[in-house]
């Protein structure tokens, strides 16, 4: 066998175990919902990758029920792990600046998301965050299995309208 083959259907196979290191991402058929920027290798724009809400469905999802200090009620939050956005993007930072529609923002250190399965919520009891009910992303913490986190510091970090992700 020669190397050059070799090596070509060695390239080949690594590409085909590492999806993440190949830079497949589909480009948004309808409105962008979520532009992730900064230490990322995949990319579908000029701005970095974006994210229409299909593809944000089409990542593993988790949700969070209970009550937080944004409702009276208790409340089902659901939306695709940040991990699973994260993995989808090739990030390779140690921080994620988390950006809202009224420019708040909130610094999330990447251990937060290996630690806890944290989630960009885009359904509030199924139904679709629209901007005026804190979406079209709320970066929710899970409060019902880790209640540690029921405190300032994560509320601070658990931004809603959210439109975009740097990570560095
Ligand atoms: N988009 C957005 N998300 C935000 C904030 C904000 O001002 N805008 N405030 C943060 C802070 S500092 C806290 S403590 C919690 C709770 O804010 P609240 O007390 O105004 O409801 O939401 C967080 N998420
Ligand atoms: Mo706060």
């Amino acid at each position: 066998m020669n190397l050059k083959r070799l090596s070509l259907g060695l390239l080949a196979a690594i590409a085909f175990a590492c999806p993440s290191l190949a830079g497949e991402l589909a480009a948004p058929e309808d409105r962008v919902v979520l532009t992730v920027s900064g230490a990322i290798d995949n990319t579908n724009a000029p701005d970095g990758a974006e994210f229409d809400l299909a593809m944000l469905d089409a990542l593993p999802q988790d949700s969070v029920t209970g009550r937080t200090p944004w409702y009276d009620d208790s409340r089902t939050f659901s939306g695709p792990l940040i991990s699973a956005i994260l993995e989808a993007v090739g990030a390779h930072g140690k921080a994620l600046r988390v950006t809202a529609v009224n420019d708040y923002s909130a610094e999330i250190p990447v251990s937060d998301i290996e630690d806890y399965p944290v989630i960009l919520a885009t359904r509030i009891d199924g139904a679709t965050l629209s901007v005026r009910e804190k979406g079209p992303g709320f970066v929710i913490y899970p409060f019902d299995k880790a209640p540690e986190l029921y405190n300032e510091k994560y509320f601070g970090r658990s931004v809603w309208q959210v439109t975009s992700i740097e990570i560095f």
